[in-house]
């Protein structure tokens, strides 16, 4: 019997696993079993031929500059292209929005099948994703000692803090480090680490709804129904489940904020994390203290508190005269336009472009969307103007908020938690792949300024 199976399953679990052994199409996980083997020799191939090309070069000031464009990391899911934006398996979001199986009745596509798309390349059938989304509600429900600390945590802990305390204490559950310290073979790491992944999704939305409802609200949390998809699931822990038109914004939303290639700092980091065989717990609350950065997730926050205050001073005359001013005000003032620029994109995000046509078809009169539809039409002017930015356009964070905003879900410094549930979808898959190939402990080279004078010295 495999360490897997003697770990202790709750009924639930016992009777999903047999219902999809007697079902025609393989779970994921058997799948996964049979490409993994494929990926690795494909690997190892491509390393034995071509392991000494160059591949690029490093000037001195990327060491100083972010290490912005250096090739250096391996990341299967997702690529993304300057101009393009991003693609998912070689699919760009309209592809997804038309590939990827929905829910009954529904038009955006599923997370589940996106995070089965990104693990393994192909689109699940509908059988598939639904045996996805049964499992991820019957491992949904969180340990007790969980559940305390989020209840502890003080209202004035930003979600985010508390989202990864208590990300990291379902480190109690992880199959990963209990087979680890069992002493197990190397090969089946990437066994135990999807077990955790699936774990850890499958109780994101308790964690991300109990401090929802604990900070804004009474503490009262709606039920996971057995027969619903994941985002259905979440909007009704939050309390929004009575409204479809959410639900849909809750599968579009997670689909579109999960992967976005593997340099991004919360992918990096959760990557990184995982390098020293960290769990995924472990690993997904370091790539999330990441995203609670301004810079990164947050700037979805930031954006709506911008837009207020942009709002209070403007007095609802958004004239093209008045907003130029105020984005004016923020860069004089040595500040950062939120929801602006890009470290890759040289253009429109698509993923704002996703959020924009959803606001056309669901709210088009909605005086905030008019709002951020009138800054699009001068921000980018006015930061080429300014002159600073290699991207004037706007990025995913610019557009989230405003539709969180018109369903009721108004507490912005919640909205960095749901882009973290989202991410989790995108960088699981990687971590679960990086064991599968074996991909060694990460650890770049780095020189002290003395150093590289003198390295730049015999260059010359
Ligand atoms: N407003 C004002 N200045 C900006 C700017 C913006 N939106 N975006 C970039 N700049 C400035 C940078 O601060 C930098 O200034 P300094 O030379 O004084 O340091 C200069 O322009 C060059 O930066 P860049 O090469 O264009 O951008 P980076 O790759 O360094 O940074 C990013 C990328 C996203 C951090 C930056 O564009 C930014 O701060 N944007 C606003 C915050 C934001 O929306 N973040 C969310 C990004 C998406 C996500 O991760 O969720």
């Amino acid at each position: 019997m495999s360490l897997i199976n003697t770990v202790k399953r709750q009924p639930v679990k016992a009777l999903a696993n047999a219902v999809r052994f007697y079902s025609a199409e393989p779970t994921l996980k058997q799948r996964l079993a049979e490409i993994l083997p494929e990926k690795a020799e494909e690997v190892k191939q491509l390393k034995k031929e071509y392991g000494k090309t160059v591949i690029g070069e490093v000037l001195l000031e990327q060491a100083y500059g972010g290490m912005r464009g250096i090739k250096g990391l391996v990341w299967e899911g997702s690529v993304l292209d300057p101009i393009e934006g991003i693609r998912f398996r070689g699919r760009t979001i309209p592809d997804i929005q038309n590939e990827l199986p929905k829910a009954p009745g529904g038009s955006e596509p599923l997370p589940e099948a996106l995070f089965w798309l990104l693990l393994t390349g192909e689109v699940p059938s509908e059988a598939q994703t639904k045996a996805l989304s049964e499992e991820f509600a019957a491992r949904s429900a969180l340990p007790k000692h969980v559940e305390d600390l989020i209840d502890r945590s003080p209202a004035h802990l930003h979600p985010m803090a508390q989202f990864s305390i208590a990300v990291t204490a379902l480190e109690s559950e992880s199959q990963f480090a209990k087979a680890y310290a069992q002493g197990v073979h190397k090969s089946k790491y990437w066994e135990y680490t999807y077990e955790d992944s699936i774990e850890l999704l499958a109780k994101l939305p308790n964690i991300a709804a109990r401090i929802y409802r604990n900070v804004f609200h009474d503490g009262k949390l709606g039920g996971i129904n057995p027969n619903l998809d994941y985002s259905a699931n979440l909007a009704n822990l939050l309390g929004f489940g009575g409204n479809q038109e959410f639900v849909e914004l809750m599968r579009l939303y997670l689909t579109i904020h999960s992967d976005h290639e593997g340099g991004n700092v919360s992918a990096h980091t959760t990557h990184l994390v995982g390098s020293a065989l960290s769990s995924p717990f472990l690993s997904l609350a370091a790539g999330l203290n990441g995203l609670a950065g301004p810079l990164h997730g947050r700037a979805n926050q930031e954006v709506l508190e911008w837009l207020f205050k942009m709002r209070e001073e403007l007095h609802g005359d958004y004239s093209k005269e008045n907003i130029e001013k105020y984005l004016w005000d923020t860069l004089n003032g040595g500040r950062v336009v939120p929801g602006y620029g890009h470290a890759v994109l040289r253009k429109t995000d698509p993923r704002y472009t996703a959020q924009r046509e959803f606001a056309l078809k669901h709210m088009p009169d909605y005086e905030l969307f008019k709002l951020v539809s009138n800054i699009y039409e001068v921000a980018p002017g006015v930061l080429t103007k300014h002159g600073k930015t290699k991207n004037p356009w706007p990025n995913v964070d610019s557009h989230s908020g405003v539709l969180l905003q018109y369903y009721g879900l108004t507490e912005e410094s919640f909205y960095t938690v749901l882009f973290g549930v989202s991410r989790a979808f995108g960088v699981l898959p990687q971590l679960i792949l990086d064991r599968g190939i074996g991909l060694p402990i990460e650890r770049p080279k780095s020189f002290s300024t003395e150093k590289y004078i003198e390295l730049v010295k015999n260059i010359k």
